[in-house]
């Protein structure tokens, strides 16, 4: 089917700029973007079906590349001991935290996490996102994490989004190796990553590389084998002290490495040279009350593509808009509307390993866009949240969200 959408202004973000075009025409065949540019110069045709998009603002489908949407039960109570006065650490010790919800998590059955990471996901939807990235890490068992990757695996075939999988056994350590993280990270290379890759159920291998989680040593030995099964890497790294797991991200030629409050310019060059992205989370320094920001003027000195993510998760940020991300970036991170955007598209894009085809409206991209009933482009910035109106197409077929 070819389809003619005009009557729209487009902020295309090739090269992660708006790139705008006014008075355009997007022509899409099947799946694909045929013909985009100014309507003055659309390539005279027969269009079968014509769709008006009413002076709509037109940008990529939005990619949300970092998320936990996947997980059992939540955290509210423990945000308000928070409120409280008690720290992470102590309510960690006391059984909570991330062991909380492994608990909750290894307990629901498929359907359940099915249903409500279906609810948490579709809010994502609603605010104009078509992929997404989720991570496996609260099962911390071969079963609970295929468990876990098999819902993610279904929740792109049932919802009208991508999902690329993340295999993040390596989060936290799970009871059964307390005191026995070495053994943790050996079953996870011999066992559990061997077994879930031929399962096909892994598109890149993650892990937390913090002093509370694992080191830059035990990290690399999961890269390897991810490495050896074909799959790329990312990295939770410098979140809340600086190990340089940047740095070795970017060794292994890491799709992202995120957080990042702590990094060095040392670790922004390594970074750069390796074409490893920033993928920056403000929705878990927000909540988090952190004050380090990342080194923005490092970054951008050194020319390390950015992104921005929701990282939605029950315990460090809750979010389940990824436009309200974006005024974040920009009110916390300093961002400017135009680099937000870039980092919740062609930069998320990159971040997923899907950079060639997603990420940018450009000839032979795949047709996934929004048109916006904006002013312009900073409005997607500008408002804290809401449900802007919008059409989303995915695709090249308008979804019904
Ligand atoms: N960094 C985070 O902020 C979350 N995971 C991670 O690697 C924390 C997840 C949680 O507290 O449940
Ligand atoms: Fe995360």
């Amino acid at each position: 089917m070819k389809t003619l959408w005009q009557n729209c202004h487009v902020a295309s973000m090739a090269q992660g700029s708006y790139s705008i075009i006014e008075d355009a025409a997007i022509v899409t065949v099947a799946s694909t973007i045929e013909w985009i540019g100014p309507r003055a110069e659309l390539p005279a045709a027969d269009y079968p079906q014509v769709e008006d998009l009413e002076g709509a603002w037109v940008t990529p489908g939005l990619i949300d590349c970092h998320t936990h949407t996947v997980f059992g039960g939540n955290r509210s109570g423990e945000f308000e001991q928070r409120l409280q006065g008690v720290s992470y650490a102590e309510i960690a010790a006391a059984g909570g935290g991330i062991a909380s919800t492994v608990r909750a998590t290894r307990a629901a059955s498929e359907d359940e996490l099915f249903a409500s990471a279906r609810q948490r996901l579709t809010c994502l939807l609603r605010d104009g996102v078509t992929s997404v990235e989720i991570k496996s890490g609260y099962g911390l068992d071969l079963a609970s994490e295929r468990k876990i990757l098999k819902v993610i695996r279904r929740l792109g075939e049932e919802l009208p989004v991508s999902v690329r999988g993340t295999c993040l056994a390596a989060h936290a350590l799970p009871p059964e190796y307390v005191g026995r993280a070495d053994d943790y990270i050996e079953h996870i290379c011999a066992e559990m990553l061997p077994a879930l890759a031929a399962e096909g159920l892994v598109d890149a291998v993650d892990a937390f590389c913090e002093y509370l989680a694992f080191s830059p040593a035990q990290v690399e030995r999961v890269f390897k084998v991810a490495q050896q099964l074909g799959l790329p890497v990312k990295l939770h790294a410098e979140q809340l002290s600086s190990l340089h797991g940047s740095s070795l991200a970017a060794r292994y030629q890491a799709l992202s490495a995120d957080h990042l409050e702590f990094m060095t310019e040392e670790d922004a060059i390594a970074m750069a040279a390796a074409g490893t992205v920033a993928v920056l989370l403000p929705g878990a320094f927000y909540f988090l009350r952190e004050t380090q920001l990342p080194p923005m003027d490092a970054l951008r000195k050194h020319g390390v593509k950015m992104a921005i993510a929701s990282d939605l998760n029950p315990g460090t940020s809750p979010a389940l808009s990824l436009r309200l991300m974006l005024n974040m970036a920009c009110t916390l991170f300093r961002m400017t509307p135009e680099e937000a955007l870039a980092g919740v598209t062609q930069h998320a894009a990159t971040a997923l390993g899907m950079g060639a085809t997603h990420g940018s409206l450009e000839i032979g991209k795949v047709a996934d866009f929004v048109a916006w009933r904006i002013e312009r482009p900073a409005d997607l910035a500008y408002w804290l949240g809401g449900d802007l109106s919008k059409r989303v197409v995915r695709h090249g077929v308008e979804v019904l969200i």
